[in-house]
C-alpha cells in the first residue's frame, strides 16, 4: 500500500482520464455500472488508468440496480458513490431509481455517455438512436442538476459543481453526460484542478430570533410533541434529538425517513399518533416533509381518501427543515402545504445541538420540573401499552403458519444477537421499526420515500458495500414482489462478495394491491374474492432460495415451518460473517 502511494501518478492522456482524476480526488470508492459503448472511454480510464481501484467497478445487470445500489450506499455512508449508465437507453432504465434517490434526498452521481454530439462523427444508426438533444432532459425534473461538458477542460468544474450540489442539503442525485468525443479526445497538456479549493458549504443555521421564539413556545407548552423524519441523516442531529426529547419529556413520533430515535426508548411513541397527536399543544416538526401524514388518521375506505385531522385546532406548530430549498414543479413530492406558527429554514444537525445547549442553560425550564415529570409519566403509560400490545401480537402469532411477520422479526433479533447489526431495508408493512430494538445512529436505514419498487435488494447491497470490511452486519428484510424487479442484483452480490443477509418475505403476492382491490370491490359491491387476480405471485410459486443458488449465492427455503426459521437464519448468519451474501426465503403471512 505504502509502495503504491509512492508510485508516481500516471499522466492523464485521454479526456476520460480526467474524469477518473476528479473521482479519485473526491475519494470515490465505487462506481456501479452496466457497460456500454457510449462510455467506453470512461470504462477504459477506470480500468487501465485508474487501476480499477477507488473507484472500483461494481458490475450490475440493470441500470436501475446500479443507481439503487448507489442510493443505498449514500444512505449508509453519508457520501455518494457513482453509477454509470449507457446513453438514453441506460438512463431510461436508471430513471426509476434516480427518482427514488431524489424523493429520498440522497446524493447519487450518475454519469452517462452519449454518441458524438457532432453528427459528422456518428456511426450510422446506433449513434443516432442513442443520442438525444439533450440527454439530461430525461431526468432533469428529478435531479438537482445535469450537465454535458463540451470540452475536456470543462470536465473538472462540471464534476466539482455536480458533487457539491449533490452533497449539499437538501441533497439529491445529479447527472453528468460525457460526449464520446470528449471522453476519447487525446490530451495535449495537463488539465489542472484542485478540489480542496471547493470546500463543502457550512450548514445553514437559524438566526437568533429562531432560537428565541422556539424556546419561548417550548416553555409555554404543556404537551410538546416531536415529529422527526430526516433528522437521523446526520449523527449530530440524531444525538441532539434524543437529548431534546429527554430534556422536555416530549414523545417522538418517528416518521422513519431515517432512523431518528431509539426504538425502545420510553418516549418513542411511533405508531401511536391517534393517542399522542390530539394531546399535543405544540408540534416540533423536524425535517418532516409530510406534516399532513404525520398528524392525521389515514382513511382509505370506500371512495373517501380524505384523512381526519388529529391535531387540536389551537395546537401550535414549529417547522424546522430545509426541504423548501429543493422544490421542483414536476413531481409533487413536496407534499401538502404545511401550516405553522413558526417556519425556520435551518439544518437540524446544527439547529438541534444549539437548541439543546440553550435549553439546558434556560432557568425557566427548571421551574417546569414538576410538569415535565408528570408528562413523562403520562407518556410512559402510553409506551407501556404500546409495548404490551406488541408483545401480545408476537405471542399470539408465534406458532401461526404461514410464519407471521412478527415471528420473523423476533427470530432475526435472536439470530443476530451480539452483532452490530444494521437494517438496510424493511417490509412493506414497516413494523420492523417497532420490533427491532435499534438504538444507534443509522442502525435502520429508513423507508424509501420514492415508493418505486425494485429498491430493496440493490439498495441493501449498496449499504452492505458501504459497510464492507467493518464490523457492521447488514440485514435486508425483503418483500418478494419488490425483489422480482431487480433480482439479478443477487449476481452482483456474489460476484463482488458483498456480505448481506436477506430474508425474503414470500407472501406470494403484491399484497399491498390486494388491499386496494378489496376496498374498491367493497365500495362497488363486487366480488371481493377476485381481489387476488392480477396480483398473486402464485402458480408457479417462486423459489427464491433456488433462485439465489442459480446466481451462486447461498440460498435456503422456502421455509414454511415457523420452528425451522431460527436454525436456517443461524446458518445464514455464518455465511454472511464469512464475507458473502445469503438469502433465506420464508413463506409468510400477508401482513
Ligand atoms: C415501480 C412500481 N410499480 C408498481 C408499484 C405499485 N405497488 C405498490 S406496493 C406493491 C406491492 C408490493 O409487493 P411486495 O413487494 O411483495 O410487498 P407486499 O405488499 O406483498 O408486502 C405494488 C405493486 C410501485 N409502487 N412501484
Ligand atoms: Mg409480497
Amino acid at each position: 500500500m505504502a509502495k503504491q502511494q509512492k508510485m508516481e501518478k500516471p499522466r492523464a492522456e485521454w479526456g476520460s482520464d480526467v474524469v477518473v482524476d476528479v473521482m479519485k480526488a473526491f475519494e470515490f470508492e465505487y462506481i456501479a455500472i452496466n457497460p456500454g459503448a457510449t462510455f467506453r472511454g470512461l470504462h477504459d480510464s477506470l480500468v487501465n488508468y485508474g487501476g480499477n481501484h477507488a473507484p472500483e467497478i461494481i458490475l450490475c445487470n440493470h441500470e436501475e440496480i446500479a443507481v439503487a445500489l448507489a442510493h443505498g450506499y449514500a444512505r449508509a455512508k453519508g457520501k455518494p458513490m457513482a453509477a454509470a449508465v449507457h446513453n438514453v437507453v441506460g438512463l431510461q432504465h436508471a430513471s426509476m431509481a434516480i427518482y427514488n434517490a431524489w424523493a429520498d434526498r440522497l446524493p447519487v452521481i450518475v454519469l452517462g455517455g452519449t454518441g458524438p454530439m457532432d453528427s459528422a462523427n456518428r456511426r450510422p444508426w446506433i449513434d443516432w438512436v442513442h443520442t438525444a438533444n439533450v440527454q439530461g432532459n430525461l431526468v432533469r425534473d428529478f435531479c438537482k442538476w445535469d450537465d454535458q461538458p463540451a470540452s475536456v477542460e470543462a470536465v473538472p468544474d462540471s464534476f466539482i459543481r455536480a458533487y457539491r450540489l449533490a452533497t449539499t442539503d437538501p441533497m439529491g442525485p445529479v447527472y453528468i453526460c460525457y460526449d464520446g468525443d470528449v471522453q476519447e479526445k487525446q490530451l495535449t497538456g495537463d488539465i489542472p484542478f484542485d478540489v480542496s479549493r471547493y470546500p463543502a458549504p457550512l450548514p445553514l443555521q437559524a438566526p437568533e430570533e429562531g432560537f428565541a421564539k422556539t424556546i419561548q413556545m417550548i416553555l409555554a407548552a404543556q404537551r410538546p410533541v416531536i415529529l422527526a423524519d430526516w433528522v437521523g441523516r446526520r449523527e449530530a442531529g440524531f444525538n441532539a434529538l434524543g437529548e431534546l426529547a429527554e430534556l422536555l419529556a416530549a414523545p417522538v413520533l418517528d416518521q422513519l425517513g431515517r432512523f431518528n430515535f431509539p426504538v425502545q426508548h420510553p418516549l418513542n411513541l411511533t405508531g401511536q399518533a391517534d393517542k399522542v397527536i390530539p394531546q399535543a399543544d405544540l408540534i416540533l416538526a423536524f425535517d418532516v416533509p409530510d406534516l399532513e401524514g404525520a398528524t392525521v388518521r389515514r382513511v382509505q375506505e370506500r371512495a373517501n381518501r380524505r384523512a381526519t385531522p388529529l391535531l387540536a385546532a389551537n395546537a401550535k406548530v414549529i417547522n424546522i427543515a430545509l426541504d423548501d430549498l429543493l422544490v421542483r414543479a414536476w413531481a409533487t413530492d413536496f407534499n401538502k402545504l404545511r401550516q405553522a406558527e413558526l417556519m425556520i429554514l435551518a439544518d437540524t444537525s446544527v439547529f438541534l445541538p444549539e437548541l439543546v445547549r440553550r435549553l439546558k442553560a434556560e432557568k425557566k425550564l427548571g421551574d417546569l420540573k414538576d410538569d415535565i415529570a408528570k408528562r413523562r409519566a403520562d407518556w410512559g403509560k402510553i409506551y407501556e401499552e404500546k409495548k404490551a400490545t406488541l408483545e401480545k401480537e408476537l405471542q399470539a402469532k408465534w406458532d401461526e403458519k404461514p410464519v407471521s411477520m412478527t415471528r420473523i422479526y423476533a427470530e432475526i433479533i435472536e439470530a443476530v444477537k451480539g452483532e452490530d447489526w444494521v437494517l438496510t431495508n424493511g417490509s412493506s408493512q414497516g413494523k420492523e421499526n417497532l420490533y427491532l430494538p435499534a438504538t444507534q445512529f443509522n442502525q435502520i436505514l429508513g423507508k424509501y420515500k420514492g415508493g418505486g419498487l425494485g429498491y430493496g435488494m440493490p439498495a441493501s447491497l449498496g449499504a452492505a458495500l458501504a459497510h464492507k470490511g467493518t464490523d457492521k452486519f447488514c440485514v435486508n428484510i425483503q418483500p418478494d414482489g419488490d425483489l422480482l424487479f431487480t433480482v439479478s442484483s443477487i449476481w452482483t452480490a456474489v460476484h463482488h462478495q458483498i456480505p448481506l443477509l436477506s430474508i425474503v418475505c414470500s407472501n406470494r403476492s403484491y399484497f399491498n394491491d390486494e388491499e386496494h382491490q378489496e376496498r374498491v370491490a367493497l365500495q362497488r359491491n363486487r366480488p371481493v374474492e377476485n381481489k387476488t387476480i392480477g396480483i398473486r405471485i402464485e402458480d408457479p410459486n417462486v423459489d427464491f432460495g433456488a433462485m439465489a443458488r442459480t446466481y451462486g449465492c447461498w440460498g435456503a427455503g422456502p421455509i414454511t415451518e415457523p420452528r425451522d426459521l431460527i436454525k436456517t437464519l443461524r446458518e445464514a448468519v455464518k455465511v454472511v460473517k464469512s464475507g458473502k451474501p445469503a438469502l433465506v426465503d420464508v413463506v409468510c403471512q400477508m401482513r
